[in-house]
């Protein structure tokens, strides 16, 4: 399989994260990268590739405006890192639009939503990386040259909404693949993240040419708590065009396997063109954020049956940040989506 690497993910490094009242090692960190990289080589059978940087691909998804800050933010960190500062962190997060807002310091809050995503010298080449990869993945699935090509990248982008970062995201990988596809057929998005997949579901919610159906620990009390509940399904001429299927904490594999079921039966129903699977390997039970009990051979089957809807796919690297399960959840799900 053909795996498209974001070369830049390195100089995105946050140097903590808040958890319990306490600063700890941040979860999204670069060895993410390098351990689903490592088991990928080991396993045999991928071959690798860097994207060109392309920025208009993320302005097909995301506000010229929120691109325009994140530029900004991450040139004056870097101006900043001379004084010792190096990282921005989001600190007050108006209650609805800030017209007079001016600069990235007032703005940090106004174009994020959490506490998890903060601007460091890199981290607008990062991103950028990232979605030009998934653009690239998605030219070549379009093209038919591939029938499925994996992204590989970090960070992360699912949370990532039109105009606001959160959740380790700040451009939203698989939302800039399921856009370019769209131009040529229905295009579904499967997130299987433990975490709903808010801002894919944010950036397409009225649009009935994009399906979007994300599996995950039920937001009641998981990550990100504010959106991925069932009873939200669109707006406009797209109701009827999201679906959630939560999960209860500790969910194994006999209670994932029918939400999974009634997830592929949903895009099946679509009848899309096109798939971009959301992968996130933080469903795993080792996971320390997560909360499920899936093991790794599960993916596999995870894979199979992602496999089963017979839909060319770019299949996108979110969350897992177990750097011992990581690879080989990654290395099982591929295999699966591969086996025949
Ligand atoms: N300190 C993705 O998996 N909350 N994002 C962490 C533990 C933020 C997850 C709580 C979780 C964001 C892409
Ligand atoms: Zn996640």
């Amino acid at each position: 399989m053909r795996v498209i690497l974001n070369s830049r993910h390195a100089d995105h490094a946050a140097p903590g994260e808040f958890e319990a009242g306490a600063v700890v090692p941040c979860h999204e960190a670069p060895g993410r990268f390098g351990a689903i990289r490592g088991a990928l080589e080991a396993a045999g059978g991928f071959t690798f590739e860097n994207a060109a940087p392309n920025e208009e691909c993320v302005a097909a998804v995301h506000h010229p405006a929120y691109v325009a800050y994140l530029r900004g933010a991450s040139a004056e960190a870097k101006r900043a890192n001379g004084g010792g500062l190096n990282s921005f962190w989001p600190t007050v997060f108006p209650f609805g639009p800030n017209p007079r807002a001016r600069g990235a310091h007032a703005l940090r809050g106004a174009y994020c939503f959490d506490v998890y995503t903060p601007i460091l010298p890199g981290t607008f080449g990062a991103a950028l990386g990232g979605a030009s990869a998934a653009f690239r993945a998605a030219e070549l699935v379009a093209a038919g040259t591939e029938k499925s090509v994996y992204v590989l990248s970090r960070p992360p982008g699912h949370h990532a909404e039109h105009d606001r970062c959160g959740g380790y995201c700040y451009f939203n990988n698989a939302a800039v693949a399921a856009q370019h596809l769209s131009r040529l057929g229905k295009v579904a998005v499967l997130d299987l993240d433990v975490h709903h997949g808010n801002g894919t579901q944010h950036i397409f919610y009225d649009r009935a040419d994009v399906l979007t159906v994300s599996v995950h620990g039920d937001p009641a009390g998981l990550y990100p708590f504010f959106s991925g509940f069932a009873d939200e399904t669109g707006t406009g001429p797209g109701l009827g065009a999201n679906m959630n299927v939560p999960l209860p904490p500790g969910t194994d594999p006999d209670g994932y396997r029918p939400a999974l079921a009634h997830a592929l039966d949903a895009v099946a129903r679509f009848r899309p063109a096109f798939l971009v699977f959301a992968f996130g390997a933080d469903a795993h039970e080792a996971d320390p954020i997560g909360g499920l009990k899936l093991p790794t051979d599960f993916f596999g089957e995870m894979g199979a049956a992602v496999r089963g809807l017979g839909l060319p796919a770019v299949i996108v690297q979110e969350g897992g940040y177990n750097l011992g399960a990581l690879g080989a959840s990654a290395v099982a799900l591929l295999r699966g989506v591969e086996s025949r």
